[in-house]
């Protein structure tokens, strides 16, 4: 099979440069390893930034995004027993929207599909090859075969644990990481949100998020210890350590209902630099990854692509290098601003060191600061609802 941009990876990132290339006339593959239904139904992000929301739109995916996602003007902070409201948009004149990734995904997939476009579900990439020639070529599983994908150019989309990254010959790229000693429990649970608006609770024993993905649906975090097994997690623990750690206002307490679907993700912030070698380019997951704390990780994904859907644009129609030759430098400015600000945001909120009294009067001491200064307010706020330049 031949294309123009072989694409690895059918998450946000693959999806949405197939999407882009298309409204630009530039053909494209996308494989994916897991089936239709996996990747529709694999629950991740909520939060879509102002720009995020901007890029769906603009391409012609903001119908349902406008019609079912729930935009949001302001998270509150809960610690020490006192609860504080970060108000974005007073703030910034931006909001965020919920509205979770796998819908994105239905979405994007929904628009290729229609549009004629190729995406393989059940087609794992295994190798790259000819990278510095003028046409690699993606080696793939595909109904117990192996096949080739022949492009000018290959986009590894295909997250932290894909094959892409692993193309490049050791000694060309750096990486920059750091991993934590808890993880969060998440779980989707069939009850009521009992707010409009997110709450990021700092407690004595640990972090724990609440936010929503519909007007009928809650979804919850919980700060566990990194090597914490689900097995040791029934319903009733869950809940019970939720109340613990959000019902810390008088007269309100959390509405409760049927367990959907509940996992634990270890957190973790990892850079690899540079974005892109030969012939070969790296976005979203594939190539950095954020501690959810600051809901960044769709958002750079999108952010990534859009970058790369632009300067592939400006290679087809007129040869021009400079955009392609300067993404990597680009798209790392955002990383790092991300970066920074989720692990500020996590070291923020979680409970560290159990042993260490000073670091949690340093996190009491940043919060209450949040709620007396607007100008650190204003700081939280133009990063969580996404900065237009970086
Ligand atoms: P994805 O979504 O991981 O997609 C990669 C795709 O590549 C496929 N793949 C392969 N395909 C073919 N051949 C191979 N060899 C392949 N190897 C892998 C995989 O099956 C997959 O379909 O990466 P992408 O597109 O870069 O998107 C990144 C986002 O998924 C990720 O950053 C976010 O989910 C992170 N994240 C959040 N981001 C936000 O912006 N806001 C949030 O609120 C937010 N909350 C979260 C999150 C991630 C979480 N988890 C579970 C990691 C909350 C959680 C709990
Ligand atoms: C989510 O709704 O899944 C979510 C929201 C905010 C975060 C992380 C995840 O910081």
């Amino acid at each position: 099979m031949r294309t123009q941009v072989g694409i690895v990876g059918a998450g946000p990132a693959g999806l949405m440069l197939s999407h882009l290339l298309h409204r630009q006339g530039i053909s494209s593959v996308v494989l994916e390893s897991r089936s239709r239904d996996y990747v529709e139904h694999r629950v991740r992000a909520g939060v879509l930034e102002q720009g995020s929301v901007d890029l769906l739109r603009a391409t012609g995916l903001g119908d349902r995004l406008d019609r079912e996602g729930l935009r949001h003007e302001g998270i509150e902070l809960r610690f020490d027993g006192e609860s504080h409201r970060v108000a974005m948009t007073e703030l910034t004149g931006r909001a965020i929207t919920v509205y979770g990734q796998q819908e994105v995904v239905k979405d994007l997939i929904a628009a290729r599909l229609a549009a004629g476009g190729t995406i393989l579900f059940s087609a794992e990439a295994t190798r790259l090859s000819g990278l510095e020639s003028p046409s690699p070529v993606v080696h793939y599983r595909y109904e117990g075969r192996d096949e080739e994908l022949h492009c000018d150019f290959v986009v590894g989309c295909d997250g932290f644990h894909g094959v892409s990254r692993s193309a490049v010959p050791d000694g060309v790229l750096h990486t920059y990481e750091r991993t934590y000693p808890f993880a969060w429990l998440g779980v989707l649970a069939a009850a009521a949100p009992a707010v409009d608006e997110l709450i990021y609770a700092h407690h004595e024993r640990g972090f724990a998020l609440y936010s929503m993905r519909s007007p009928e649906i809650s979804r919850l975090y919980l700060q566990v210890p990194a090597d914490e097994d689900i097995a040791d997690w029934p319903d009733e623990r869950i809940w019970a350590e939720l109340r613990t750690r959000l019902e810390t206002v008088p007269g309100w307490s959390l509405n409760e209902g049927p367990i959907l679907e509940k996992a634990i993700t270890p957190l973790r912030s990892f850079v690899v630099e540079p974005m892109q070698w030969q012939r070969l380019y790296l976005a979203g997951d594939a190539v950095h990854i954020v501690p959810p704390t600051g809901a960044k990780g769709m958002n750079l994904a999108l952010a990534d692509v859009a970058l790369l859907g632009d300067a592939f644009a400006a290679w087809y129609a007129d040869g021009r290098t400079d955009l392609l030759d300067d993404y990597s430098r680009t798209a790392l400015r955002r990383v790092w601003r991300a970066q920074q600000f989720s692990w500020w945001m996590t070291s923020m909120l979680h409970r560290l060191n159990a042993d260490d009294p000073y670091e949690a009067k340093l996190q009491s001491a940043a919060l209450r600061y949040l709620t007396t200064s607007p100008a650190y307010a204003t700081s939280l706020a133009e990063n969580y609802v996404g900065l237009p330049t970086v």
